[in-house]
């Protein structure tokens, strides 16, 4: 069993990963990974976290065919931080693509004088960016907006960090009538406690995606261990109209760091999904994830068996967070 993979795994790793590496650019940069993604003009399009040398990040527009193979990075597109800005000062990472009609809208992390804060900016063609603003403040990161509206309100999940550290770092769901003003906050997936594989901070991955049981999302959740920590991803169901109601949450991972790319680069044992594809037959999802914060990867798992594995495998400690909000 290479690589210790169990075939029963729900995401099946691309044979052909790692999809993108620092040597397929251009100029010399230090790592690629945690890519943004969506379709457009008929192809697959990654919006690529790019480290350079200097430390710094910006993003890359990466496109394919099929996702898969012949990726053409298009250095006339894509996001540079913007000069001069407090908000973006030491780059932009981490973006989560929304599709809303022909526009699309990034979340991404801008990483400023005062710490991480989410950022969000429109385009229809990945030319040209509309900068929004920043829409939470520091410390606040892992966000991705749903791609329709609940009662006229926009809905953002997002993981803000309280100073104090032993609280746990959850995540969270919040609201806005215009995308510019956000409240009525709450708790929508706590960090669990102790041994947990999610014990003490979690965070988004991709987008949700709709399905006809509920908003499927995927996490990811870390665990601290004496030789670092460990990045994997789980599952949970949000009702369709009340996303802010989590209606389940699985109890175990359902990917984590195994393969070599996974588990050595600049961060070990990091999988951090920010996109997925539901491709045309309705069931193939393509999720497109940073590996060990160096790479860009490709798995793949069928949308039924994530539905079933979540609904079949409930969380069975719930966080005091939990209790609190069910009764
Ligand atoms: O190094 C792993 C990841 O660490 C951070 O994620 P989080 O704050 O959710 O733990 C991010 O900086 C992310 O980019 C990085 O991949």
């Amino acid at each position: 069993m290479a690589n210790n993979i169990d075939p029963r795994e729900l995401f099946r790793r691309y044979d052909g990963n790692p999809i993108l590496c620092a040597t397929d650019f251009p100029s010399m940069v230090n790592a690629a990974f945690n890519p943004g993604a969506t379709t457009f003009e008929g192809q697959t399009l990654l919006l690529v976290r790019v480290e350079m040398r200097s430390g710094l990040s910006h993003l890359a527009v990466a496109t394919s065919p099929d996702g898969r193979t012949n990726w053409t990075l298009d250095p006339h597109r894509g996001m540079s931080p913007e000069v001069g800005s407090f908000s973006e000062h030491w780059g932009i990472e981490d973006p989560r693509i929304t599709r809303v009609g022909d526009e699309y809208m990034i979340v991404y992390t801008g990483f400023s004088d005062a710490g991480p804060l989410v950022c969000l900016a429109t385009t229809r063609d990945f030319h040209t960016f509309d900068r929004r603003g920043v829409i939470m403040s520091p410390d606040d990161k892992d966000a991705a907006l749903f791609p329709v509206t609940f009662d006229k309100r926009w809905a953002l999940i997002h993981r803000p960090a309280p100073a104090m550290t032993s609280m746990g770092n959850h995540i969270w769901l919040s609201w806005s009538p215009d995308l510019r003003h956000w409240g009525d906050a709450a708790v929508l997936i706590p960090a669990r406690r102790g041994g947990w594989w999610d014990a003490n901070k979690v965070g988004i991955g991709p987008p949700p995606l709709l399905t006809d049981e509920g908003w499927l999302v995927c996490y990811h959740g870390v665990k601290v261990t004496a030789s670092g920590s460990i990045y994997r991803l789980g599952l949970a169901l949000l009702d369709v109209d009340h996303p802010d109601r989590c209606l389940v949450r699985g109890d175990e991972w359902v990917m984590g760091p195994q393969t070599t790319y996974e588990r050595s680069g600049d961060v070990p044992d990091v999988v951090f999904p920010c996109g997925w594809i539901l491709r045309d037959d309705g069931d193939t999802v393509d999720m497109y994830y940073g590996a060990a914060d160096s790479t860009v990867c490709l798995a793949t798992a069928s949308l039924r068996q994530l539905l079933d594995h979540v609904q079949t495998h409930p969380c069975s400690e719930p966080t005091s967070l939990d209790r609190r909000r069910r009764s």
